[in-house]
């Protein structure tokens, strides 16, 4: 809640969109039981073509289906769970992620309290001779941040393969105090951006907005975009991108 009633850091623009955690509100998700489910970014906005959402499950709390014509990445953001993809088991603890294929099959449960899951769904588009993707589950402490464009106080972790069967990419960013992205970026990518930790100050289009850890942004294509970490404890963010395929 904030101090101020009535008063929120939350706008949603035709070009890109801050939502604030004082706003969020669960809806009922398919498949999904006993958890709480926050939509955050949706092709209901009229503008994003993927869909960015939060879930919290407690241990009675399952989530099942089979992704069809979408692919889903899910990152645990905090506590652990099982899940179980297509025929395999797995332990997924903070920090984990997976990415799951269009036409698999999922079951998440045996949470501990409080397991928060982020979410990032997107309808695949295949690519002529590309290879097949497959179910992959990874850790973010074993991917080592590189330098973004040289830049030691701004790292990059790719969590998915660089690869041009993948059709979306998920990475951290984490700048200390005073870094920045080097320059106002527009491109044809877009992003569904959740701030994992410290704050700073975002550029979007010609607006400046104030982020801290729990904000999520949605940039469409073209949107202009920069960032700086302030404070004394570094900012972090994970953010999902399209990429590898040809503009319609
Ligand atoms: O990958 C990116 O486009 C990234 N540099 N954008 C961003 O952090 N806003
Ligand atoms: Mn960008």
């Amino acid at each position: 809640m904030n101090d101020l009633f009535g008063f929120t850091r939350t706008v949603v623009k035709p070009r890109y969109a801050l939502i604030t955690p004082d706003g969020f509100v669960p809806s009922a998700l398919p498949g999904w039981r006993n958890a709480v489910a926050v939509v955050n970014i949706s092709p209901v906005m009229n503008g994003p073509r993927f869909t960015q959402l939060q879930i919290t499950l407690d241990a009675n709390s399952s989530g099942a289906g089979n992704t069809g014509v979408l692919e889903h990445v899910y990152y645990v953001l905090a506590g652990n769970c099982s899940a179980k993809l297509g025929a395999k088991n797995f332990r997924l603890i903070t920090g984990s992620y997976v990415f799951i294929p269009p036409k698999t099959n999922f079951q998440f449960g045996n949470a501990g309290k409080g397991t928060r899951l982020l979410v990032f769904q997107k309808k695949f588009e295949p690519l002529a001779r590309a290879k097949k993707t497959s179910i992959l589950v990874g850790h973010e402490s074993d991917v080592k941040g590189q330098p973004f464009l040289g830049n030691e106080h701004a790292r990059l972790q790719v969590l998915l393969p660089d690869q041009p069967e993948f059709d979306l990419t998920v990475n951290i960013f984490t700048y200390q105090p005073g870094a920045t992205l080097p320059c106002v970026e527009t491109h044809v990518m877009e992003h569904g951006l959740l701030m994992l930790s410290g704050q700073g100050l975002y550029r979007l289009d010609a607006d400046y907005h104030p982020v801290t850890a729990g904000d999520v942004i949605w940039m469409a294509s073209y949107c202009p975009q920069w960032f700086v970490a302030m404070g004394q404890t570094p900012a972090s963010y994970i953010y999902y991108k399209d990429v590898n395929r040809a503009p319609q």
